[in-house]
Order: C-alpha cells, then sequence, then structure tokens
C-alpha cells in the first residue's frame, strides 16, 4: 500500500464554532480543504508525530450528502497516520450521541463526527466536522484553538493509496496495516438506553393505548428510532415518521423546533383531539437535539431539563440520585430551582456541549442541558436526542398524566421561567457587531436603572472559569439581568454559515400559578420591547422581526 505524503497550502478559514468545523458543503470539496483539517486535528492529538499504537478511531456521520466520499478520505489517512483501527458505523452512519456511545464503549483513542448538525444538507447545503476525545465528549477549546492554529500552517498531509472501503456490510477488512470494522450503528446505543430506562414500563404504557409520533426529519436518527420505539418498545409501525436517512433531509431543515419540525407540528395541534397521538417528540440531523411535545403543548427545552432532573428518581438509571446538574448560561433558571430542592450543585457554563465534559468527568453533574433543544446526562458526552424522548417516556409510564399535566404540575411547585429566544439569521457580521458594541455601550449606566416594568440588577459579558481545569472563556453573551430574577441574553451564534446569526434569549420569571397558562411570547412583550430599545433592533438590522422564534 502506498503511503503518500501530500503538499499542500493552508487555510485560514478552519476555525471550530460552537460544535465544530462548520460551511458549505462547496467549501469541503475543495482541493485538500477537508485533508487540511483532518490533518490538523490529527498533528494537534498525538503527542509524536503518529497514533499511539493500535489506538482506535471512530468515524460516521449523519448520513448528509458528502458524508460518503468524506468517510473515504478520512479512512485514508487514518491509515496512513498510524490508527490501528477505524470502528465506523455501517454506511457510513453514526448518531453523535451513538458516536460518543462507542468511543467510550470500547475505550477508543477519539472519533471524528460528520455533521453539520441541524444545518440543512444537499449540495446547496452544510457539513460538517468535529473531533471528540476518549472521553466521548467534544474537544474542549483548548484542542480546538490548537487545531485550528495547525489548520493554518501545515504544510502537508498523510493519506495511503487504496480502493474504496467497503461501508455498508459488517465486518472487518484491512486497510494497508489499519483494521476497518463496520459496526451496527444502532446496537450499541440501544443496549446502552435498555440499561438507563425501564422498557418493560414504556412497553406497558404504549400496550395501554398510549400513542407516540416521532418525527426523524429524514436524518440519522430514523433507524434509531425505529429500532428502539417500534421494535423494542412495541410502537405502532409507522410510530416513527420521515425515518429514512437522506442525503438532503428530504429538502427540510432537520431543526426539531415549532418551526421547521411543522409536519409533527399539525399532527400533535391536530384539531380532533381524539385522534391526535399523547406524545410527539423530533430529533435534529445528528441526534443530539430533542424537541417534545404534548397533545397540544410545547415543552420548552429548558422546562424539559427541569421536568427530566424533578421526576429523575422514577427513571432506573437514576434512581440513585443526582449528582448535580449544569446548564448553559442561556438556558432558563428553571433547573436551577430543581437543584436546589434536591440539595445539588448547578453549573452554569458558556453554550456549547464541550462546556459540559469536565464536569461530568469529574462526577460533579449527571444531567446537563441547554436551551437550544438538547438535553443529556453523563451516560456518553453528548446531548442526546431519543434519550431525552426515553426520559420522558419513562417518566409519563410512571405518572400517568399527561405532557400536559406533568408539566403544570411542575409549575405549580417550582414556578414558571417563561422563555423564548428570538433569532435575526443571516445578518451582515458588522451589523451584528454592532447590535453587541451598542448594548455593551449601555452597560455602565444601565445597574440600578428602571426599563419597562423592571429594574436592572446588573449587566456583564459572561465569562467561565471551568471549576476543574481553571481554563478561562470568555466573551460567552452579554447579560443584562434585572432585580426579579427575568433576563435578557445577546449572543452570536458560533454554528451559522452564512453571515452572522444574532440570538436573543428572554426570561421572565412567573411565580404566580393563576398566570402560568399565559401565551410565552405575550408575557414576555415587555422584555421583548426592551430588548429592541436596547439593541436599537429595528434602526440596526432593518428587520422588524426575527426569523425564528423559539
Ligand atoms: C447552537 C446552540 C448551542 C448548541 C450548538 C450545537 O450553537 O445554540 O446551544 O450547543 O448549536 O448544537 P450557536 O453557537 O449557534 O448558538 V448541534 O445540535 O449543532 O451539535
Ligand atoms: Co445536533
Amino acid at each position: 500500500m502506498k503511503r503518500n505524503v501530500v503538499t499542500t497550502t493552508p487555510f485560514d478559514d478552519q476555525k471550530p464554532g460552537t460544535s465544530g468545523l462548520r460551511k458549505k458543503v462547496a467549501v469541503f470539496q475543495a482541493a485538500n480543504y477537508l485533508e487540511n483539517f483532518v490533518q490538523a486535528v490529527f498533528d494537534t492529538i498525538f503527542d509524536t508525530a503518529a497514533a499511539p499504537p493500535g489506538s482506535t478511531l471512530v468515524l460516521g456521520g449523519d448520513g448528509r450528502y458528502f458524508n460518503r466520499e468524506a468517510i473515504q478520505v478520512i479512512l485514508r489517512m487514518a491509515a496512513a497516520n498510524g490508527f490501528g483501527k477505524v470502528l465506523v458505523g455501517q454506511g457510513g452512519i453514526l448518531s453523535t450521541p451513538a458516536a460518543s456511545c462507542v468511543i467510550r464503549k470500547y475505550g477508543c483513542y477519539g472519533g471524528i463526527i460528520l455533521s453539520a448538525s441541524h444545518n440543512p444538507g444537499g449540495p446547496e447545503g452544510d457539513f460538517g466536522i468535529k473531533y471528540n476525545t476518549g472521553n466521548g465528549g467534544p474537544a474542549p477549546e483548548k484542542i480546538t484553538a490548537a487545531i485550528y492554529a495547525r489548520s493554518r500552517v501545515l504544510a502537508s498531509y498523510r493519506i495511503v493509496e487504496a480502493p474504496a472501503v467497503a461501508l455498508d456490510s459488517i465486518g472487518s477488512q484491512s486497510l494497508g496495516e489499519m483494521c476497518v470494522e463496520v459496526i451496527d450503528p444502532v446496537a450499541d446505543y440501544a443496549e446502552l438506553m435498555e440499561s438507563l430506562f425501564d422498557f418493560d414500563v414504556i412497553r406497558n404504557l404504549i400496550g395501554s393505548g398510549f400513542r407516540l409520533c416521532f418525527d426523524a426529519m429524514h436524518a440519522v436518527t430514523g433507524p434509531y428510532a425505529r429500532e428502539i420505539l417500534e421494535r423494542r418498545l412495541g410502537a405502532a409501525p409507522g410510530t416513527v415518521i420521515n425515518g429514512v436517512p437522506l442525503p438532503d433531509f428530504g429538502q427540510g431543515h432537520p431543526d426539531p423546533n415549532l418551526t421547521y419540525a411543522h409536519q409533527l407540528v399539525a399532527i400533535m395541534y391536530g384539531a380532533d383531539a381524539a385522534s391526535t397521538p399523547d406524545f410527539g417528540a423530533a430529533s435534529d440531523g445528528d441526534g443530539d437535539r430533542n424537541m417534545i411535545l404534548g397533545r397540544g403543548f410545547f415543552v420548552t427545552p429548558s422546562d424539559s431539563l427541569a421536568v427530566i432532573a424533578a421526576n429523575a428518581a422514577l427513571v432506573p438509571g437514576y434512581a440513585s440520585g443526582l449528582a448535580g446538574i449544569a446548564r448553559s448560561m442561556p438556558t432558563s433558571a428553571a433547573a436551577d430551582r430543581v437543584a436546589e430542592k434536591l440539595g445539588v450543585p448547578c453549573y452554569e457554563t458558556p453554550t456549547g456541549w464541550k462546556f459540559f465534559g469536565n464536569l461530568m468527568d469529574a462526577g460533579k453533574v449527571t444531567l446537563c442541558g441547554e436551551e437550544s433543544f438538547g438535553t443529556g446526562s453523563s451516560h456518553v458526552r453528548e446531548k442526546d436526542g431519543l434519550w431525552a424522548v426515553l426520559f420522558w417516556l419513562n417518566i409519563l409510564a410512571k405518572r400517568r398524566l399527561s405532557v400536559e399535566q406533568i408539566v403544570s404540575r411542575h409549575w405549580a411547585e417550582f414556578g414558571r421561567n417563561i422563555y423564548s429566544r428570538h433569532d435575526y439569521e443571516a445578518l451582515p457580521a458588522d451589523v451584528a457587531a454592532g447590535v453587541m458594541a451598542q448594548v455593551r455601550g449601555r452597560f455602565a449606566e444601565l445597574p440600578g436603572c428602571r426599563l419597562g416594568d423592571y429594574r436592572v440588577k446588573f449587566c456583564d459579558d459572561f465569562s467561565y472559569v471551568d471549576p476543574i481545569d481553571g481554563s478561562l472563556s470568555t466573551g460567552q453573551g452579554l447579560r443584562v439581568g434585572f432585580e426579579d430574577g427575568s433576563r435578557i441574553v445577546f449572543r452570536i451564534s458560533g454554528t451559522g454559515t452564512e453571515g452572522a446569526t444574532l440570538r436573543i434569549y428572554l426570561e421572565a420569571i412567573e411565580p404566580d400559578p393563576a398566570r402560568h397558562q399565559v401565551d410565552a411570547q405575550q408575557a414576555l412583550a415587555g422584555l421583548i420591547e426592551i430588548a429592541q430599545d436596547l439593541a436599537q433592533l429595528k434602526q440596526r438590522t432593518g428587520r422588524e422581526q426575527p426569523t425564528v422564534i423559539t
């Protein structure tokens, strides 16, 4: 087998964002683009020039356009860089949480996951790549920063010459001195789920006439959901809709929210309550996000984390108690109340799952969550869409209440954190930067001021010191906090591939149960106006409305 060292010129735009490197497919298809980034990863993660002898890499993706081509390139590069073995999901498929599971279960050196998550796919869509370390979690900032630095200077990459590896049948084959083992992408993950949840009690619930609908959005979770929900838990065939992963996600936008999961939303908000399922859920491109719906009822991801935490004792894998809870800073503080009641610590981290890894590795937290439809636990080191769905099913099976009843009772006990996120997508970068500068410019005068019905308590630019390794992350979002605990947060997205996306996170505290059933946008109207005013949104963006409201 011929090993080649290919001379190349570095790119200067390979900086990983919130969750890996994401670009348009056409960018990744440019000569040497993918190769350079992969070599930058390998150069960064090895202490010496090559992989430690015999080490194993996990490789798979969400099946989007360019997945298979990228896998062939990475396999040949892994062989040339000294890996002993690569575990690759059949057909090149591995959901993000399943990849994390496989890395951990088999003690692998790390893994490469190919996905741009919830971003659209296809020739005109997005592609992405991220590296996960041996704990199964996204590489921490110090590694992603080193990968970026390396990508800007490397002058060559290593690759073997070989025919394409057959990805569709399970089993081992050799690629030079390296073994490629094609694995069932679902089996290890499904087994882990069975070890955490009470499948018997969920099976009984489903057998009793409880109906559910899971929208895989033509993305990676189709095969996982079919195996777990339909085969192992006995849900009716057809429970999983859009269950075949397609390279362009059927032209859809595989983002499980009320805007993009419109088919599921139409089913769950059906006019005829009798034919509407009791429970609905969706997941994103790579299977790490989730949306939870009851009959005509939406559970915000922040509330979902809090409900999961409050009910964890009902679930076998968590019955012995939680070590702690972590949430990203913009996520509502609903989970904080639950942590307080349980007498466990609650950590507030910057946006992105990589910030939870150290806390989970150190045994400080069991549950983690983000407002962006991300929930998970220390069973893996990624957020996990189907895991959240199973957690809810286990709670529903034990409590035999509707989704809405569970959430209403939760609010009655803990108070409601009314929450919404407003996104202004694809703004010119300078406009988005201008909005942030405008808000920051008001910081000195704001504390103590009355704005509408609210009095400002503090404002800051959120920064975080990792409690485990002491590393500092700055510039993680502008916070305006009010006396009653309500908040507005302004932040620029780190996952977009077109211009800049401004996110405005709004949270109002409502302790009065008599007002818990209000419409969120109405209840947040005062804060929305304050945000408009603070940021001069209309003047600066020229837009009357956000692009997406979740
Ligand atoms: C978004 C979310 C963030 C999430 C990230 C990756 O990042 O806000 O909470 O961790 O996506 O999720 P940003 O920087 O665009 O706000 V996924 O499902 O893309 O891996
Ligand atoms: Co995702």
